[in-house]
């Protein structure tokens, strides 16, 4: 068969390098347009697969759009932080500042307050960290942001442990998951059930003007939701849902897929709140068991073995995804017939 015949293209053409600027226009990626706005370029050195570095580049993306590139991002300690800027270099294309592991709520407000006071309010300021500078050590300043309802959008990259220092359990770590620090030994193996906290609804608890969830499988939903913080002035926080193949043991090509099913089992519900009420939801259409989601994972592995004591866990598991529906009305249900 000649190139001409074939249906699909088994070549690439060119190089992807500037997104394949120098081929025909049809031809080329998004990369190659003038008019992009990359806030992390390539060159960093995430592993293959990492939700965070697709969704804090999704989502500083759609923050420079809205703020028309007047922005600057406060990062906290961790594995986005790590990844991004191994010194001497930076893959940041805004202006960008470390904080330390547990003040980057603290530090944005006062770089907001400084851009106030140089009369440079156009200059939007966010601040960024995992579950573990957010959830954990980061959780006062968060907590003192909220309440003063400084002008500054919180973004948490949650991939549910302390990934950067080698997988250890935080506060947002799902309950029978393992981690280096909650192996599978014992009576209970991995994270205990009924610990931990789920910051969205604590946010929330602080009235604050904007609360959302978002997750890498929903990428529209994530710019949507960040381009409507930005709108917004006052405190603003979005957690997003960001799997993370090397703690969470799945295979790199799966992350979406991963992150999809966390939706699609109800374990990960997406929803906004105004002033701590819902004001919206992503319906699913169908609900999967939440096997469908952890026979991804191998930090789940270990339940999937069928012993009784398994079952009740899987099944407490999924008592924790049916109830999110429930709550956040998640499940469209059927019209009553007439
Ligand atoms: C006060 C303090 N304690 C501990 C550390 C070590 N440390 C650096 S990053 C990190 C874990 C970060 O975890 P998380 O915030 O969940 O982000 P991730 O790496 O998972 O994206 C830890 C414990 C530190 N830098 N500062
Ligand atoms: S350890 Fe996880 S969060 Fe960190 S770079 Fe690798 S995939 Fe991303």
């Amino acid at each position: 068969m000649s190139v001409q015949q074939q249906k699909v293209k088994f070549y690439q053409k060119g190089t992807y390098t500037v997104g394949n600027r120098l081929v025909n226009q049809k031809d080329r990626s998004v990369q190659a347009s003038m008019d992009r706005s990359n806030a992390l370029t390539c060159g960093h050195r995430a592993c293959q697969g990492c939700g965070e570095a697709l969704g804090a580049r999704y989502a500083i993306d759609a923050a420079m759009r809205a703020s028309k590139n007047q922005l600057m991002a406060v990062n906290a300690t961790g594995c986005l932080e790590v990844f991004t800027t191994p010194y001497p270099e930076t893959s940041w294309q805004i202006p960008w500042l470390h904080s330390l592991f547990g003040n980057a709520a603290a530090v944005a407000t006062g770089v907001q307050a400084a851009m106030k006071v140089k009369g440079k309010s156009e200059v939007r300021v966010i601040a960024q960290g995992g579950d573990g500078g957010t959830t954990d050590i980061g959780f006062g300043p968060l907590s003192g942001m909220f309440e003063r309802n400084d002008d500054v959008l919180y973004i948490c990259y949650d991939n549910e442990a302390y990934m950067n220092t080698g997988v250890q359990r935080s506060s947002a770590t799902p309950p029978a998951a393992r981690t280096a620090t909650t192996p599978v030994l014992g009576k209970e193996p991995g994270s205990e059930f009924g610990m931990g906290k789920f910051l969205p609804e604590i946010a929330m608890a602080h009235r604050i003007p904007y609360v959302a969830t978002a997750n890498v499988a929903a990428l529209h939903d994530l710019e949507t939701k960040i381009e409507k913080a930005m709108s917004i002035r006052g405190a603003k926080y979005i957690h997003i849902l960001v799997p993370c193949p090397l703690g969470w043991g799945s295979e790199p090509a799966q992350t979406i897929n991963v992150a999809r099913m966390a939706i699609k089992c109800g374990l990960f519900p997406l929803f906004e709140a105004e002033y701590g009420k819902v004001t919206g939801r992503v319906p699913i259409r169908e609900q999967v068991p939440v096997t469908e989601y952890m026979k991804l994972q191998k930090r789940f592995a270990h339940l999937l073995k069928k012993t009784e004591d398994n079952q009740r866990r899987v099944a407490a598991i999924q008592a924790i995804a049916d109830e999110n529906i429930e709550r956040y009305g998640l499940l469209k249900k059927p019209e009553a017939r007439s």
